[in-house]
């Protein structure tokens, strides 16, 4: 269904921008904008790897969806930033195919530079941020980015050529303060800014 979706969107030449929620909702964006991008990059923020191939069971989880996307771009296309948690076999398997960083951002100018001029597919898992910040989620995990290291990085990737784009696992009922929700909103509006300038040709004010 969303994969059929992000079709449709793509279709009439708009851009999928998907919000949730588990963050596998990210796959079917995936496959549809694949389709119409063959050398189709990905870029990754998250705390967690997202790696395994199986989890629980199933190949279809929120915590194998970039070793799902992988299956689709192949190797050396995905850039992971700010990962801090995930098996040994995980981080082993990401040498070998993918460029992560781990810990924290700092590796945006090195992903900009690589990503420049490429079709570009950015995922974001808000709980990339730390706990502290942003605790609405179902997998927190403590020695996270602050909010405005999350928010400077997302608005410099939106300047690359963005043709799908996600911000996922925000779980409202998990922060009851209304804080989280404020935070992935805050990402969103900011994010649809930055996509929307090369559009905006306003007047200009002296
Ligand atoms: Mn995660």
């Amino acid at each position: 269904d969303i994969e059929m979706r992000a079709e449709e969107i793509l279709e009439a030449n708009k851009l999928p921008f998907m919000i949730g929620g588990e963050h596998l909702v990210s796959l079917g964006a995936i496959r549809a904008v694949a389709k119409r991008y063959p050398d189709l990059h990905i870029l990754h923020f998250d705390a967690h790897t997202d790696l395994r191939d199986e989890y629980l069971g199933t190949h279809l989880t929120h915590a194998g969806v970039i070793r799902r996307a992988w299956d689709i771009v192949g190797d050396g296309r995905i850039w992971q930033l700010g990962i801090r948690s995930g098996l040994r076999e995980e981080f082993q398997w990401a040498k070998e195919h993918t460029h992560l960083h781990k810990f924290d951002l700092k590796a945006m100018p090195q992903a900009m530079a690589a990503l420049r001029g490429k079709p570009v597919y950015f995922t974001i898992d808000l709980d990339v941020m730390d706990p502290s910040v942003f605790p609405g989620t179902g997998t927190p995990e403590y020695g996270g980015v602050s909010f405005k290291e999350l928010m400077e990085a997302a608005i410099a990737g939106c300047g690359l050529n963005i043709v799908g784009c996600d911000i996922v696992e925000l779980s409202p009922g998990l922060d009851q303060s209304g804080a989280s929700t404020a935070a992935a909103l805050k990402i969103l509006r900011e994010m649809l800014l930055k996509l929307e300038e090369p559009f905006i040709k306003g007047p200009q004010l002296v």
